[in-house]
């Protein structure tokens, strides 16, 4: 099949399919570094693994409504000049899981471990565009491009066999302070197979899905992608709509994501002794560079508060990063801890997962709750 040439994977992977290979590691696991190693970084997948490992062979090819259409050996792109940026990636369907319990949806099971940060390195999409006669901060092309399109190899069913495809706003891309990405490294070794080698983007700030593994060209458009995960997936609906009234066309495609938070640890599974002292730990992040602004955590299911540390973030800026924060507390279980953050725009997290409940189960930002027992 085609399926038997995929990469060799840490066996502490939580997977939640096979085939395409889905998986993320056990959330207690994310808390305990700021820089998330690459083993144990989530993959999403939507095909088979493409091999392209021949680097003197890889092209990436620019065209459509721009200037110079160009073709560019690995070798060229890495003679513009590497940049190297920490950025956060999630994919829209963490923490879906929690979603479905409440009414089923469709996707991925992802639980609260589909996210990681990552130091990427590569060349900026900017310099790549401009080398093709698009200036710096250009909103439009003078043959009427808005839209950066992104393309794959690997295909995928979804897109009847085509490859997978999405698109940004032009302004993001040749905007050199949004820092988008086309990588050739992750935590300092060459890009690995299921992180897109040899070459990806890397969209900070953004979803998931618009960082395009694997990539083949990039091409200018008039409007964005008309592929599958731009106009048929990854929106976002109200709870009213579901599969027999869902008008896809209604509604815009998901670019920066919401403030989202988990508990990494403990988790549910820790049974604790009724006035032990712990260390409630998690991760925190905001969509568009919007850093953490505050973290507030109970440990008796929202009676009362108290603001969490947020941690150091090493060696950036910290606008496209995660902030990791902890919280020591005494806890008498039973009880549920719960977790919410703030970012520097003061958007806020929804308090109940009803109010945000979407047929296809993405962007849950909903306050996160853990309920812990005594031992029995
Ligand atoms: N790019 C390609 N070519 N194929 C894919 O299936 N999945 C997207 C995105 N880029 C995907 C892709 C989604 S939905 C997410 S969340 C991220 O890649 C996941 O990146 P990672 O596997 O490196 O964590
Ligand atoms: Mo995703």
């Amino acid at each position: 099949t085609s399926y038997d040439k995929e990469p060799p994977r840490d066996p502490s992977l939580i997977i939640n399919s096979k085939t395409p290979f889905n998986a993320e590691p056990p959330v207690g696991a994310l808390a305990q570094s700021f820089i998330t190693p690459t083993p144990h970084f989530y993959k999403r997948n939507h095909g088979p693994i493409p091999i392209l490992e021949n680097e003197e062979e890889y092209r990436l090819t620019i065209d459509g409504l721009l200037p110079h259409p160009i073709k560019l050996t690995l070798a060229q792109l890495k003679s513009l000049g590497k940049e190297v940026v920490v950025a956060s990636l999630m994919c829209a369907g963490n923490r879906r899981t929690e979603m479905s319990r409440l009414k089923a949806v469709r996707g991925v099971g992802w639980g609260p471990a589909a996210v990681g940060n990552a130091v990427w390195g590569g060349v900026p999409l900017s310099r790549v565009l401009q080398l093709a006669g698009v200036s710096q901060g250009a909103w439009e092309t003078h043959s009427g491009g808005r839209h950066v399109e992104f393309v794959s190899v690997d295909r995928c069913k979804e897109e009847k066999g085509g490859p997978y495809r999405a698109s940004i706003p032009l302004h993001m891309a040749t905007c050199p302070d949004q820092e988008v990405l086309l990588a050739y490294e992750m935590n300092g070794e060459p890009l690995p197979r299921d992180h897109g080698c040899p070459l990806r983007a890397v969209v900070p700030g953004v979803i998931g899905a618009r960082s395009v593994k694997w990539l083949d060209r990039i091409n200018i458009l008039a409007d964005e992608c008309q592929g599958f995960f731009q106009q048929l997936d990854y929106k976002m609906f109200p709870p009213w709509v579901d599969w027999d009234n869902v008008n896809w066309s209604s509604r815009s495609s998901i670019q920066d994501f919401p403030v989202q938070l988990a508990v990494c640890s403990p988790t549910s599974k820790d049974s604790i002794a009724p006035g032990s002292k712990v260390t409630v730990k998690g991760y925190a992040l905001s969509g568009g560079g919007r850093k953490i602004e505050r973290v507030d955590v109970s440990v008796d299911g929202g009676a009362t508060w108290a603001e969490a540390q947020r941690l150091p973030q090493e060696g950036t800026h910290g606008r496209w990063a995660w902030t990791l924060w902890s919280l020591s507390a005494i806890v008498n279980p039973p009880c549920q801890i719960i977790a919410k953050c703030v970012d520097v725009a003061s958007n806020t997290q929804p308090e109940r997962v009803e109010t945000i409940w979407n047929l296809r189960g993405v962007l849950n930002n909903s306050w996160f709750r853990v309920d812990i027992e005594p031992p029995k």
